[in-house]
């Protein structure tokens, strides 16, 4: 018998699970595919684990490596038609920690009857096919594998699986570290890869988790909150009113009362400024994790983390979030946005942080003509979710997030109502347009929100989510400023978010304190009424006159009344001019001390330690 027979049953089965994982990832799940090389992965993905998968096999025994092939083939079916199983019900795929949620378990268990279908016997034929033929003499790897064998078969595993790596990075940059979405891990890992991946961060998280103490937790809880005195008359202003938070995809406070060709760029923000308490130094604190970080940061008033999203990495934490809080007042809470539930991990991580209701893509009616880049556009994303809030059970707690203005700022021509900016850098001179339509769907939520009765009793607060211009386009943001050159300083202020609070009734009144998202959870629950001492916060109520202002941003640089300090620069304001670094020490310090409390809180699940029973 020569080698390669030697090897006939492992390359049989390889070739059969390969197959049949394709056809799966054709037929079962409803992966879109953009372009060549992403579906190129998709047939590839299975074939880099599957060869290290069946590496196992090398370190059996001759007469127990026959079964051991066909062991490995059940087991992986098994995995794989779990998966799709689960994707019947949720349009997801497993991960470790919704094995671990009963709540969600717990739905798929009632309905498994209606899941299973017995066509489902197909996805196992293989397995059949594989068991006959391994009965046959040519199929029997009945001789001893040499230590050689062994090696090359690993290294041939290692090599495809490189591969196959590099060109799932190529095919989209930051797909590990960052881990958005899940629809994009699976479609470029593959299945299998993907849950290697999903139970090494879960060990990791498992680990730091493990290692924390009751005494840890004391210790740093009782360093973190600031007490802050109410406002005499904001406090309360709103009880019993619904919340709506609006997040503005990538909207930077720069575009306000910004004109091109003498139109503004946001024309109905800039009315909305004389109605609402408008925050004209609020600052987004957001990391890798972009929209989910703001809402993190946003619903619980603790930093996202240095690196991931914290809604990837730690959705089975235990936290404190305002959907709760509020649902303890009485509250109702559902978020609104038009693009895949799975992405930056919501539809478990809103479970954990307790919203009531997720709508989703699957509750808009999404054609080619509504949606744009990610999904549904801002107008119809509004218009097709008033029925929807309508029918909230009151006083509820809506978060509404946009999508159209996000990169690469994509909109038809008949929705350009403002002229690209003149600039040789695409994505800056789209920018505007994007903002500009986004800005128009705002203001028709607005006229909306009055026709359907909700608008005089509810508090809306429209925030933006984080910058959308990244650092790259320093030259171009730089013809937009006037500016001849972007400093470091700048470079933080430009960081600036707008957040506007629309309470009806009250006078508009623009703000100069220096705030940032962190700050979101202790204002708006003041302003409900909701006393907030006994939480765990790092941000302070805005409106409070001992609000603290020294806003930290996730890469360390921080923003206090007087002075801006960030790449090891301290800098005065308003313009920008270095200064002994003396001057913002004090600050470095906590600053330092701030986002370290906040990250062991989330490694180590410390908030589950206060937990009342
Ligand atoms: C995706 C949307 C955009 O659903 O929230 O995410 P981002 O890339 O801005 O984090
Ligand atoms: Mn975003």
């Amino acid at each position: 018998m020569n080698t390669k027979s030697k090897h006939a049953a492992i390359f049989l089965a390889i070739i059969l699970l390969w197959i049949k994982t394709y056809i799966v990832s054709k037929v079962s799940f409803t992966l879109p595919v953009d372009h060549f090389l992403q579906e190129i992965l998709l047939f590839f993905n299975p074939l880099s684990f599957l060869v290290l998968y069946f590496c196992i096999t090398f370190y059996q025994s001759p007469p127990r490596r026959r079964q051991f092939i066909l062991g490995l083939s059940i087991l992986y079916s098994l995995i794989l038609y779990a998966n799709v199983v689960y994707y019947r019900f949720f349009t997801d795929f497993l991960t470790i920690p919704v094995l671990f949620q009963t709540k969600n378990v717990g739905d798929i268990g009632n309905s498994l009857y209606e899941l299973v279908y017995v066509t489902d016997l197909f996805l196992f034929i293989d397995l059949f096919i594989l068991a006959y033929f391994l009965k046959k003499p040519l199929f029997n790897p009945n001789q001893s594998i040499i230590q050689k064998d062994r090696r090359k078969a690993v290294a041939v595993g290692i090599a495809i699986l490189a591969v196959h790596l590099i060109l799932a990075e190529v095919n989209r940059p930051q797909l590990l570290t960052r881990t958005f979405d899940r629809e994009i891990l699976v479609k470029s890992l593959g299945t299998f890869n993907y849950h290697l991946y999903d139970i090494l961060l879960q060990s990791k998280s498992s680990m730091q988790k493990a290692l924390a103490s009751n005494l840890e937790a004391e210790e740093i809880l009782h360093k973190v909150n600031k007490q802050t005195t109410n406002h005499p008359e904001l406090y309360g202003i709103a009880n019993g009113k619904n919340l709506i938070v609006v997040s503005l995809e990538s909207t930077q406070n720069f575009v306000l009362n910004y004109k091109i060709n003498g139109k503004e760029v946001t024309p109905f923000l800039n009315e909305l400024a004389k109605s609402s308490y408008y925050f004209t130094n609020f600052y987004h604190q957001t990391g890798q994790g972009k929209t989910s970080d703001s809402e993190f940061l946003a619903d619980n008033s603790l930093y996202p983390l240095p690196r991931g999203a914290v809604f990837q990495t730690h959705p089975l934490n235990e936290y404190n979030a305002m959907p709760e809080i509020l649902k303890a007042n009485g509250y109702y809470s559902a978020v609104f946005h038009g693009n895949n539930k799975s992405f930056w991990n919501r539809d478990v991580m809103y479970k954990t942080l307790g919203y009531d209701q997720f709508f989703s893509e699957e509750y808009f009616t999404i054609t080619e003509e509504n949606s744009i880049n990610y999904g549904l556009k801002d107008f119809p994303f509004f218009e097709q979710s008033i029925p929807y809030l309508k029918d909230l059970p009151q006083p509820f707690f809506a978060k509404m997030i946009t999508l159209t203005n996000h990169h690469p700022y994509l909109i038809q021509e008949d929705e350009q109502w403002v002229e690209p900016y003149p600039v040789d850098d695409g994505t800056v001179s789209r920018y505007f347009t994007t903002v500009r339509y986004a800005d128009e769907a705002l203001r028709q939520f607005f006229h909306d929100l009055k026709a359907a009765g909700l608008y005089d009793n509810s508090v809306v607060v429209v925030y933006g989510d984080h910058y959308g211009i990244s650092e790259r386009h320093q030259e171009a943001m730089a013809d937009v400023l006037g500016k001849s050159a972007l400093t470091s300083y700048n470079q933080v202020e430009l960081q600036k978010v707008p957040l506007f609070i629309h309470i009806p009734g009250r006078r508009g009144k623009e703000i100069d304190k220096v705030g940032g998202q962190i700050d979101l959870k202790p204002t708006l629950l003041h302003l409900l009424g909701i006393e907030t001492n006994e939480d765990v916060h790092f941000g302070t109520d805005l409106f409070s006159k001992d609000h603290h202002e020294l806003t930290i941003l996730r890469n360390g640089s921080f923003i206090t009344e007087d002075f801006i300090y960030t790449s090891e620069t301290c800098y005065v304001k308003p313009f920008g001019a270095p200064v002994d670094s003396l001057k913002c020490k004090p600050f470095i310090e906590q600053a330092k001390e701030e986002l370290d409390l906040s990250d062991r809180i989330i490694y180590g699940d410390l908030l589950r330690f206060l937990k009342k029973e």
